[in-house]
């Protein structure tokens, strides 16, 4: 897998996303491990951080009388509102300490802009600005992008979709990968994936 054709881009292993964290993804620390083992297997390996200012729009607690996984209406559609997490600089927005890949290439950071959300690493959720990756990866020489991390139906659906709608063929290592699953998001969230044409394989297809 070491192909300069490839790139694994691990997504949101952040500590606000862990058991213990903000907006904690049910045993997203689990892959940790095979994340770090995954890593190894490849030469191009992006990490990913959201990254929010502390007035972010999609923050429950920024919108009087509001709750987190309520959703509401702003100008670029529907909005699921999120209890304060992986604020800028903070302990919760870090990597996991046990997140091992010194590799890594580059880091790109997500959701910084106050009024817009970001569960892509592409294409912000105005479906309009772009975080540059898709041209640094074609730069690159990348064709295929890997994807594993958190969370399988929000932040790595969104961006193995706009992976897709960018050129690239995509594949999520399903095993590595742990959901939010709200309200039947994670079967949408496969759905449309396969619908684009996203490969779906197991860790064990890499690591014989
Ligand atoms: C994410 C909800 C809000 C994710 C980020 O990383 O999947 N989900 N912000
Ligand atoms: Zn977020």
């Amino acid at each position: 897998m070491k192909d300069a054709t490839e790139v694994l881009l691990v997504v949101d292993m952040q500590n606000d996303f862990m058991p213990q964290g903000a907006l904690a993804v049910a045993r997203g620390d689990e892959i940790v491990p095979l994340a770090n083992r995954l890593a190894r297997r490849f030469g191009h390996v992006v990490l990913t951080q959201d990254w929010h200012p502390p007035s972010h729009v999609s923050f429950a607690a920024n919108h009087a009388g509001r709750q987190p996984f309520e959703t509401i209406a702003l100008p670029y559609g529907e909005q699921m509102l999120w209890p304060v997490h992986c604020v800028q600089n903070t302990p919760g927005a870090a990597l996991h300490t046990d997140l091992d890949i010194p590799h890594a290439r580059a880091v790109i950071r997500k959701g910084h802009h106050v009024d817009v959300d970001s569960y892509s690493v592409f294409l912000e959720a105005d479906r309009r600005t772009p975080t540059g990756l898709a041209g640094y990866l074609r730069d690159t020489g990348v064709t295929r992008v890997w994807l594993c991390g958190l969370a399988t139906d929000y932040c790595v659906a969104w961006s193995a979709l706009d992976a897709r709608a960018a050129g690239f063929d995509v594949t999520v290592i399903e095993d590595a990968t742990r959901a939010i699953d709200l309200n039947g998001s994670l079967d949408n969230a496969w759905r449309d994936m396969r619908k684009a044409g996203v490969e779906r394989v197991q860790s064990a297809d890499l690591l014989t």
